[in-house]
């Protein structure tokens, strides 16, 4: 633990250093200052005429002061307005220079300083973080060739198609324009309605739907780059690429009942966890990977790469694990950096290039002119967390906010009274080349017939779930539909629903009091006026393979409880070695343990010493944890029984089917809470309470083996 400390001070110190490095520092000193650099004798007051007497316009420090505060708000992100994020690094692990020229993928050890955001679609600001919804995974990388913005999300695949839709789904999906309701949330008719008139959504509304939607932590979920991008090598040679991040603690996602009761108790809670594992020195770690696929491979599959609908089965083409990112400080600022972070997918350095997914070709416009929008004009490449660490020379000037200061005579080039500065680059000398791509076409407004298959990737992705994540689909497809008011949209989507998978239809169709029936046509409204919708029926073509291991969370790691939650009930008179071995044996595995009394403050142990209870039972709750363990002693158990928080803490810790420990007179308090009854009733003993994930008197190792299972599925009510 000491060594571990130690390294991550020396980590934050060094990040400390390379961001102070990178950044201009603020020159902190002792005395209040206007923003005039005037010393302030009195922040507490404003100028009047005498005591009791009208405030004074001439008073320059309180007009300031109130004027900034005016215009401190800046128009938040159109999308992704809610999000956190975290500074580190990506240390490449394998030389990429066989594809590409890029800098910072050539030697293995090298590190680049990365900023991470990441963020929720559809809410504002301050709605909660466990809202159904994609996760955004937004990388910027420093590298010594210039910012590099990998602009991904949490799941492998878009909406839509064409970015010329962007704007309807995103007025669909937000709250609806009447009555601005409901806040970060796709379970309302607008959104629904969109989607029953355009299947290429169907594919991203079953990830959304599935627990990828609601994930335990930013720490353990995946990114995506979504679209297909290209690699470059130093000889021009060019292949097709898509990005991977895997979390080195596997991905997991909590159950959609205790996301509601989380939106309450803790609408911070994914921008709490990274905060606070990142300075407890818990590192998250996100391992990057490629799938390569070489030019001459284009037309292999079933789909089309330029698709961003579709994703490349890890069957197919297997991702390859090059570097790891490492997050290690948090921002000092949040609006300085968070807030004001200006990513772009635009932002590419030689050796990496865009391909025509005409989804990525719409973005790479669109994400400066929100910029100048939101951050007020073109100059936000300037503002620190924003700036690249390669020097810029060009002869861009002037505009809102310019900080740079530029001496000599030319703005312009060629010129002559800066003797032709600053030069062009030639491409061995690092000037970003475009990829020589042929094209010869006729301009036209049309989708690509190879993308009109909107059935069997979504397919493919229920097939691939195991049937405890099936079954979250059919309850989270019943909730959002049962939302919706008009009949008619919740019909056109079951039917839509039918064409992926007619048992899933029955159930979902069942959940609303439907019948589920195949659509008459599947009509593409996305087409030209003068275009005749049958030609555009989206045939169901065979998917390239039948289901993907790596679609389905349930084949993710499960093998350590590192930083994982867990809440201990005590109360005064707990038995001391019952309390701390287990602690000890969780904190070993790297688990956080607190405890949860009846209030907060001090308690006295069996043995007469103190402990400090981290949370109380008012507030703290069993969704906040990962798992939860009853020490033994008689007068804590008693004093537990007497509050109703405390049966209700274990009984939804049991329906949201986590791992419980109880030792000694702990397990009375257990038999207490309706679950613990309902497994007494049943019969079920104390060894085969431990297939269940219950664990009345064993081993802190079964317990630490439990919780690493992340939930215990077999306990769930399965939807009829
Ligand atoms: Fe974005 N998106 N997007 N997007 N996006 C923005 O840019 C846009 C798309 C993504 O943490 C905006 O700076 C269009 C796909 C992330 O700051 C805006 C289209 C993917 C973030 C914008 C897409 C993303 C954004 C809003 C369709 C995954 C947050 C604020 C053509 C590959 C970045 C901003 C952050 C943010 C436009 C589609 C990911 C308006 C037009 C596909 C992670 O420019």
């Amino acid at each position: 633990m000491a060594e571990k400390e130690e390294s991550r001070k020396k980590d934050q110190a060094n990040a400390k250093r390379d961001y102070l490095e990178r950044h201009t520092a603020n020159d902190d000193g002792e005395m209040l200052t206007t923003n005039q650099g005037v010393k302030v004798n009195d922040d507490h007051n404003s100028l009047k005429a005498g005591e009791r007497g009208p405030t004074l316009l001439e008073d320059f420090h309180m007009r300031e002061k109130i004027t900034h505060f005016d215009h401190e708000r800046i128009p938040e992100r159109i999308v992704h307005a809610r999000g956190s994020a975290a500074h580190g690094y990506f240390e490449l692990k394998e030389s990429m220079s066989e594809y590409t020229s890029a800098h910072f993928l050539q030697t293995p050890g090298t590190r680049t300083p990365v900023f991470v955001r990441f963020s929720t679609v559809a809410g504002s600001r301050g709605s909660t973080d466990l809202a159904r919804d994609v996760r955004g995974f937004a990388t910027k990388f420093y590298t010594e060739e210039g910012v590099y913005d990998l602009v991904g999300n949490n799941m492998p695949v878009f909406f839509i198609q064409d970015a010329m839709k962007f704007p309807d789904l995103i007025h669909a999906v937000k709250p609806e324009p009447d009555s601005e309701m409901p806040q970060a949330a796709s379970a309302h008719d607008t959104f629904w309605d969109f989607v029953s008139l355009t299947p290429e959504t169907l594919h991203n509304v079953f990830w959304a739907m599935s627990d990828r939607g609601i994930p335990r932590s930013y720490r353990m979920m995946e990114g995506f780059g979504i679209h297909t991008f290209r690699l470059v090598n130093k000889e021009g040679k060019s292949v097709f690429v898509k990005f991977h991040w895997k979390p080195v603690l596997g991905v997991h996602s909590v159950v959609w009942d205790e996301a509601q009761k989380i939106s309450g108790m803790d609408p911070d809670f994914h921008r709490r966890d990274l905060w606070e594992a990142i300075e407890n020195g818990n590192y998250p770690q996100y391992d990057f990977g490629v799938q390569i696929v070489p030019e001459e491979d284009e037309h292999k599959f079933n789909f089309d790469l330029l698709d961003p609908t579709k994703l490349l089965p890890e069957e197919l083409v297997p991702v390859k694990i090059i570097g790891r990112m490492t997050l290690n400080r948090n921002p000092d600022n949040f609006f300085a950096e968070t807030e004001q972070v200006a990513f772009h997918p635009g932002h590419v350095v030689p050796g990496i290039d865009f391909t025509n997914d005409p989804l990525l070709q719409g973005r790479l416009f669109s994400y400066t002119d929100t910029q100048l929008i939101r951050l007020g004009g073109p100059n936000f490449h300037e503002i620190p967390i924003n700036r690249s660490v390669s020097p810029i020379h060009n002869n861009q000037r002037d505009g809102y906010m310019r900080q740079t200061i530029n001496r000599g005579k030319s703005s312009y080039n060629p010129n002559t009274t800066e003797g032709g500065y600053p030069l062009q680059a030639k491409a061995s000398e690092g000037g970003f080349v475009s990829h020589r791509e042929r094209i010869d076409a006729h301009k036209v407004r049309a989708r690509s017939e190879s993308f009109i298959d909107h059935f069997s990737q979504p397919a493919m992705f229920y097939h691939s779930q195991s049937q405890p994540e099936k079954n979250h689909i059919i309850s989270a497809l019943r909730f959002e539909l049962g939302m919706v008011k008009d009949e008619a949209i919740r019909k056109r989507v079951v039917s839509l629903l039918y064409m992926i998978d007619q048992s899933l239809a029955d159930k979902v169709a069942m959940g609303l009091g439907l019948t589920a029936e195949a659509p008459d046509k599947i009509t593409n409204h996305n087409v030209p006026a003068d275009a005749d919708p049958n030609d555009y029926q989206s045939p169901k073509k065979n998917p390239d393979v039948e289901s993907s291991q790596a679609l389905s969370m349930a084949n993710t790691r499960k093998d350590t409880i590192e930083t994982r939650m867990i809440a201990v009930l005590a109360a005064d008179g707990v038995d001391d070695d019952s309390l701390m071995k287990m602690k000890k044996a969780l904190e070993e595995e790297g688990a956080m343990v607190k405890i949860v009394a009846p209030r907060v403050g001090k308690i006295k142990t069996a043995a007469g010493n103190e402990l400090m209870a981290d949370k109380s039972l008012l507030n703290a709750a069993s969704v906040l944890f990962d798992a939860v363990y009853i020490p033994a002693g008689i007068k804590s158990m008693m004093a537990l029984k007497e509050e109703h928080k405390a049966i209700h803490f274990l009984d939804e810790a049991y329906t949201h089917c986590k791992a419980i420990a109880a030792d000694g007179d702990g397990v009375d308090l257990w038999r207490e809470s309706a679950a613990g009854k309902k497994e007494a009733m049943a019969d079920k003993d104390e060894k085969t309470a431990v297939l269940h994930g219950v664990l009345l008197n064993q081993k802190p190792s079964e317990f630490i083996k439990a919780i690493a299972q992340h939930r215990f599925w077999d306990r769930e009510k399965v939807p009829a």
